[in-house]
């Protein structure tokens, strides 16, 4: 571990940076495209961070990688790391590419139970180093907020797995990446954003979530046999068979229409019913980016019930795969599994 800054106040808050890889700390290849590359001094090349009044600390990922690559033994990897340096500090910064951001912020807040202290994912669309990099600004606003305390009580602001980026806070099962071209990459879906940086930072309390009673548990489990399926007209039953019957397949995210409707062919409901006969968990979600899943609304939705699939209300995408990773995960029984896919965990639905 690199310690980056002391400040010399030895009551400032201690954070600890963990970097995964992503475009903040890329550079261009021979090939000419971008890699990722050990930071090597980060604080040499922000030498801002030295004038901040924290205790600062960078932990690299032995190689770091595009968040393209990123996979899920890589979520309980960080989140053992943030488990076993909990104690040590009050914030953390998790440095990552935005491409997959919003997926890994998703699972760490399952993962993470309990947590009470922040955990803010942040990265950049331009590597550090460049003169019009946004990583500086996004960093320095992250570790801002992980260090940040409710002006009178003092107690932590913020104690939630979320994502910074282009001055706007959002709760980590809430993000989706919209944009790859712009620095605004990403959206608060169906959630007010939980802050907003401008002069100032302005934190909007009311939806940040409340300190847990609980101490920490990290979990370290999650069950990779999952699968989405979108539907689009004109989707074949070899199609949606060849899915839905995938060897070892415990869940699917089915990704429908509107208000949560799907067809009504008579081919299509036998392969979800062939599907939930065989354990799979079939989970709901709208491909609409605001509104909820209503089964029962439509014709198109109203045989889902009777055939035990999960509404996932305004959930996104992102947080209904990681969700399906968990929850499937705990290897509980059927009664219980259905209990926990269709509550709301960590803040990923609004019933
Ligand atoms: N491909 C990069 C990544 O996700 C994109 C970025 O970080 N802006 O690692």
């Amino acid at each position: 571990m690199a310690t980056l800054a002391d400040a010399a106040n030895t009551a400032a808050p201690r954070l600890l940076i963990i970097y995964t890889g992503g475009t903040v700390g890329m550079a261009v290849n021979r090939s000419g495209e971008l890699v990722p590359m050990q930071f090597g001094r980060l604080d040499r090349k922000m030498p801002e961070l030295a004038r901040l009044p924290f205790q600062l600390a960078l932990l690299s990922l032995p190689a770091p990688i595009d968040s393209s690559n990123v996979t899920p033994a890589d979520w309980l990897f960080l989140a053992q790391l943030i488990g076993r340096h909990y104690a040590d500090f009050d914030g953390f910064v998790v440095l990552h590419g935005t491409d997959t951001m919003a997926y890994s912020a998703a699972a760490l807040s399952y993962v993470l139970e309990h947590l009470g202290k922040p955990v803010v994912f942040t990265g950049a669309q331009v590597p550090v180093g460049v003169s019009r990099s946004d990583a500086q600004r996004n960093l320095v606003t992250a570790l801002e907020i992980a260090a940040a305390r409710h002006p009178r009580a003092h107690t932590v602001r913020v104690p939630e797995v979320c994502v910074f980026f282009n001055d706007v806070l959002i709760r980590g099962t809430r993000a989706k990446k919209v944009e790859s071209q712009q620095f605004a990459a990403f959206k608060s879906e169906n959630y007010p954003p939980l802050a907003r940086a401008g002069i100032s930072l302005e934190f909007d309390d009311k939806s940040i979530r409340l300190l847990p009673g609980a101490k920490l548990k990290v979990h370290s489990n999650l069950e990779t046999g999952v699968a989405v399926l979108r539907l689009f007209p004109g989707i074949t039953e070899a199609v949606v068979s060849a899915i839905l019957g995938i060897a070892g397949l415990r869940g699917c995210v089915l990704e429908t229409y509107g208000s949560g409707n799907a067809p009504t062919a008579p081919w299509f409901l036998q392969c979800l019913a062939n599907a939930r006969a065989r354990g799979v968990w079939l989970l709901n979600v709208s491909q609409c980016e605001e509104g909820r899943v209503v089964q029962g609304k439509y014709e198109t939705s109203a045989r889902f019930a009777e055939l035990g699939i999960v509404g996932g209300d305004d959930i996104t995408t992102e947080a209904a795969v990681t969700k399906l990773m968990f929850v499937l995960g705990l290897g509980l029984g059927e009664e219980r599994t259905r209990q926990l896919l269709m509550q709301d965990l960590r803040g990923e639905i609004t019933h």
